[in-house]
C-alpha cells in the first residue's frame, strides 16, 4: 500500500476544455506529453445546469487513442447508465455522492462491469460521506469548485477535506487515490497535492490555456505536482 505521499501523481487531461473541433490533434500531444487519464465529464443538465460529453464522443476517442478514461458522471442516478458508460471505454468510472441514494450497491455494480470505482463529492459533501465504502471505491474526486463549469475559481474550504479524506483512509487502514478537479493550476495545485491529492483534473487553468501549449502545460504541471509531493514526503 502507497503511503499518501508516494501515490504516483496522475495528470487527468479534461477533454471539454481541449478544441473539440481538432480533438484528434490534441489527443496525440496528450499522448506524447505522457497525459495518465482523459477526464470525460458527463453532464446530465439535471444534476448540474449544463451538459457535457457523451458515450458516442467516447467511442470515437477510443478509436483514435488508447489513453484510459476516468468518467465523471455528473448525473442523476448513475446506477442507470454503468453499463453504458463501461461499454463506450470508461476505466475508472466515478459517480457522484449526493447523486445516488445506493452508493455502496452502485460501487459495486461498476467493479461488477469492470471498471475501477470513484465517488464524487461536492463542496459541501463531507469525508464521512463515504466511510462505510471505503473497501468499495478506488478513487475520491474531490469537487474543488461548484461542478458544471470550467473556468472557476477554487473554493479553499476543499483543502481541508482533502486532508481530512487522507487522515479518514489511514485512520481505517485504507488507500485510494484522490483527484481534485476545478480550478487545478500551476499555483493551488501545489497546496493540493501537500494535502494529499496525487490525481489532477488539468482543464483552462493548467493543460488547455491561451498562454502556453498543452505540452508545456502537462510538464509544468507535473514538475509542480512531483515537487510538491517531494516536500510532503
Ligand atoms: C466541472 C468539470 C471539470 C472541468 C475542469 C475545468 O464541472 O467536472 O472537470 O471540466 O475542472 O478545469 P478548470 O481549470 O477550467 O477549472
Ligand atoms: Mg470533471
Amino acid at each position: 500500500m502507497h503511503s499518501a505521499a508516494t501515490r504516483p501523481i496522475a495528470i487527468c487531461a479534461s477533454v471539454t476544455c481541449a478544441d473539440l473541433l481538432n480533438l484528434e490533434r490534441d489527443l496525440r500531444v496528450m499522448e506524447e506529453t505522457g497525459v495518465d487519464y482523459l477526464h470525460i465529464d458527463v453532464m446530465d443538465g439535471v444534476f448540474v445546469p449544463n451538459y457535457c460529453l457523451s458515450p458516442d464522443i467516447m467511442r470515437a476517442i477510443r478509436g483514435a487513442s488508447s489513453l484510459p478514461m476516468d468518467v465523471h458522471l455528473m448525473v442523476t442516478q448513475p446506477e442507470r447508465y454503468i453499463d453504458t458508460f463501461i461499454d463506450a471505454g470508461a476505466d475508472v468510472l466515478v459517480v457522484h455522492a449526493e447523486a445516488t441514494v445506493h452508493l455502496q450497491r452502485t460501487l459495486a455494480a461498476i467493479r461488477a462491469a469492470g471498471a475501477r470505482a470513484g465517488v464524487a463529492l461536492n463542496v459541501a459533501t463531507p469525508p464521512s460521506a463515504i466511510e462505510y465504502v471505503l473497501d468499495d471505491l478506488d478513487m475520491v474526486l474531490v469537487m474543488t469548485v461548484n461542478p458544471g463549469y470550467a473556468g472557476q475559481r477554487l473554493v479553499p474550504s476543499t483543502l481541508g477535506k482533502i486532508r481530512n479524506l487522507r487522515t479518514l483512509f489511514a485512520r481505517h487502514e485504507r488507500a485510494a487515490d484522490i483527484q481534485v478537479d476545478g480550478n487545478v493550476s500551476f499555483d493551488t495545485a501545489p497546496r493540493m497535492v501537500r494535502a494529499g491529492a496525487n490525481w489532477l483534473v488539468g482543464g483552462t487553468s493548467s493543460l488547455f490555456n491561451s498562454g502556453w501549449t498543452i505540452a508545456e502545460g502537462v510538464r509544468r504541471l507535473r514538475s509542480v505536482a512531483q515537487a510538491a509531493q517531494k516536500e510532503a514526503a
